[in-house]
């Protein structure tokens, strides 16, 4: 189950917790605040049933393609590349959509007033970032993590890394802030 917390800037690896002392938590209904859903399957059921249970979660949200993605340092091809390029503050045009099969790591979303939040993952969670938010990824210390992508279409989550004036002008960001704002 995945929990969140309000990040502690510092000199720290990324693949810290970077929490305050005393930890400040963030609770799932202040994501779902901010537009990011989590859920849970219990991968430990079995392949055949957390497919199952995607099956209907991807109808349900009209997602049709997946694959999945298996970081590790031995097996990841440019994996030093990639981590940094990974947890390079970007936005996305589509849902960033995750489920965790395997291993864990840390989502950093931004929340209303640009504070990063961490949230970290696990096996069985399911984690929908929605489009336009600002955010990125690391692994944890222990370096592993096998997830499940999910995609409305054809993948359509080139990073657009944060660079203002120009990307709080992106469509898809100006919609997301216009959506924050009439939830209130
Ligand atoms: C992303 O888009 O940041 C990733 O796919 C990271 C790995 S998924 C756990
Ligand atoms: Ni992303």
């Amino acid at each position: 189950v995945a929990s969140a917390w309000e990040f502690a800037e510092s000199a720290h690896d990324q693949r810290e917790l970077h929490q305050y002392s005393p930890n400040k938590a963030v609770t799932l209904a202040q994501l779902a605040e901010i537009g990011v859903l989590y859920s849970f399957i219990d991968v430990s059921q079995g392949e055949q049933y957390y497919n199952k249970e995607i099956d209907i979660f991807s109808a349900n949200r009209g997602y049709k393609n997946r694959d999945i993605i298996n970081i590790h340092k031995d097996t990841f091809p440019n994996y030093e590349e990639k981590i940094k390029i990974f947890f390079e503050e970007h936005l996305h045009e589509d849902e960033e959509i995750r489920f965790i099969l395997d291993g864990s790591g840390f989502f950093d979303v931004r929340s209303k007033n640009d504070k990063w939040i961490r949230i970290a993952v696990q096996k069985g969670d399911l984690l929908v970032l929605p489009a336009g938010i600002y955010h990125r990824f690391t692994l944890d210390t222990k370096n592993y993590i096998k997830a499940m992508r999910l995609f409305k279409e054809e993948p359509k989550w080139t990073p657009i890394n944060r660079d203002l004036p120009t990307t709080d002008k992106n469509t898809f960001r100006v919609g997301y802030v216009h959506a924050l704002q009439s939830v209130g």
